[in-house]
């Protein structure tokens, strides 16, 4: 079976007390791999080994680091084939899906990031009578953590830790424990893509572990976070009494709102997508859909047709639309959440269980039937906390302030879709809309300059483009006078 190792300080290893966590393929509820188990000695080790590099590395011209990512998106570019079956097994989405989404998006992370540190410049203040010049100085913090999630591995690993070394910090980076190994490929090339040792450190193991002693270490100066509201609200106490920088995006309760005037097969479509994309694990899909009292039973009627019709597939196959979801935990925790839902008087109108799996591969993999749900109100469970899963909830609305109430009436604001063909309306109702992104007529359209990040419990700070890069660095104010004294 194979064994996946750490990189610290330029050397691929074992945990230190040499213990090992399986590693589970969700379509078969096999365990194919394993990972190192590793604990705070093996956090303290990559820590040396990046104290040691960051001095060297904090200097290298803006040029030559991107040079560097740009030889390891290469490195993407070389493998995909393997990575987008490496993804798809370890994680449960389609080969589809990684080949369409996840590797080609992970290889422009770090060739986005490359060009980004080549244009970030500083600012400089010069007073009305010129006597004086400001200038900012950003300096990279130094060591930092990038903790990532299982449901995007490679494309949110690579989108944390690219901004992190392209501005001149040493990385101790943590995949999640359920998703690990297209992070190991990664980490298998750095040395070639010419990333000096102990630059990019990665330490496998349980967020509680290893995961927590990244946090904790006092000499990591900052934390970048993707995962779980709990374990963000977690990481904020461990890290505020240190005085830690903090970036967290954490869950959503992503409302779509159906107005009356939408263009009325591009809003179906596209909600579908929105909806039950990586089998509604990610943390941008839908999962409110709020529909105009005049189209409810229409849309509502056309939206469980087509639902109706999505059927799980083998993830490893090439037609698969849906596959897995990532674990068995994770498949009980979408199914109680259902359960709840019935019992609060939910009307199930597709789905609603455990998906039959697709092949006799599958036998004991995770499936779970796409599902949609109506008749509940806002105040319900399954409209306030996050499922995370392949189900939706459908709610009515009367009009335009009606929309926006129920759409804000959520502990979550990361994003939101609009449906409508009044551009007065959609700007409106965008800007009333307490979300860190609003998509009018679309869904999923990302430019990686923009601002990416949550409002309320789905996040603090912003990452993406010069956002992310101003996380990683401390900007110094330096100030002299233009003439001599
Ligand atoms: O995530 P965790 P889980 C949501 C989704 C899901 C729920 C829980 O609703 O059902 O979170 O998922 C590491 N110190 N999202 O439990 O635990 C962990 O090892 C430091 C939304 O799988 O938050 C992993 O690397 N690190 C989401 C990462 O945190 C810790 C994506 C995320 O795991 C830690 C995933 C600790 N104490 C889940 N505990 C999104 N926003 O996209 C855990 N970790």
């Amino acid at each position: 079976m194979e064994q996946l190792q750490n990189l610290i300080g330029g050397e691929l290893r074992g945990a230190i007390n040499g213990e090992w966590l399986d590693n589970i393929e969700p379509a078969t509820g096999k365990v194919y791999s394993q990972i190192p188990r590793s604990t705070a000695a093996d956090v303290a080790l990559a820590v040396q080994a990046a104290e040691k590099a960051f001095p060297s590395w904090s200097t290298v011209a803006f040029a030559d680091r991107a040079a560097c990512l740009r030889r390891w998106a290469e490195k993407i570019a070389r493998h995909s084939e393997a990575l987008i079956h490496a993804e798809s097994k370890d994680n449960g989405k389609p080969i589809s899906l990684a080949a369409a989404v996840d590797i080609p998006r992970a290889q422009k992370n770090l060739e986005f990031f490359a060009g980004a540190i080549e244009h970030f410049a500083s600012e400089a203040h010069i007073p009305a009578d010129s006597s004086h010049i400001h200038y900012t100085h950003r300096k990279p913090l130094g060591i930092v953590g990038c903790i990532s999630p299982w449901n995007l591995p490679l494309y949110l690993f690579t989108w944390k830790i690219a901004p992190a070394i392209a501005a001149g910090n040493c990385v101790i980076a943590k995949p999640s424990e359920i998703t690990p190994f297209s992070a190991f490929m990664l980490s298998q090339w750095a040395e070639e893509a010419g990333i000096p040792k102990g630059v990019f450190n990665v330490v496998h193991g349980l967020g509680n572990e290893a995961g927590q002693a990244i946090v904790e270490h006092p000499q990591i100066k900052a934390i970048s976070f993707t995962g779980g509201t709990a374990t963000g609200a977690h990481i904020a106490q461990t890290t505020a009494p240190q005085f830690k920088k903090l970036s967290l995006e954490l869950g959503g309760k992503n409302p779509a709102i159906i107005f009356a005037d939408c263009d009325f097969d591009k809003a179906l479509a596209t909600t579908i997508r929105s909806s039950f994309a990586n089998q509604g694990q990610i943390c941008l899909c839908s999962s409110r859909i709020l529909i105009e009292d005049s189209i409810y039973d229409r849309f509502k009627t056309a939206l469980v047709e087509k639902v109706k019709r999505m059927q799980v597939g083998d993830p490893a196959e090439k037609g698969t639309k849906m596959g897995a979801v990532v674990s068995q935990a994770h498949r009980d925790k979408i199914l109680h959440s259902v359960e709840k839902a019935k019992e609060a008087g939910g009307q199930i109108l597709c789905g609603g269980y455990a998906a039959t799996p697709p092949n006799e591969r599958c036998n004991s993999g995770f499936f779970v039937q796409p599902t949609v749900i109506d008749g509940l109100g806002p105040k319900c469970a399954i409209n306030q906390e996050e499922v995370f899963g392949p189900v939706i909830t459908l709610q009515r609305f009367r009009d335009e302030s009606h929309a926006i109430a129920l759409a804000n009436d959520s502990m979550y604001g990361l994003a939101a879709t609009i449906w409508t063909q009044d551009i007065g309306k959609a700007h409106r109702t965008a800007s009333s809309i307490e979300s860190g992104i609003a998509w009018i007529n679309c869904w999923l359209v990302r430019d990686l300059r923009t601002p990416f990040g949550g409002v309320k419990s789905s996040g603090l700070g912003r990452e993406g483009g010069f956002e992310a890069l101003r996380f990683f660095t401390e900007p110094q104010n330096v100030c002299l006078p233009t003439h001599a004294n």
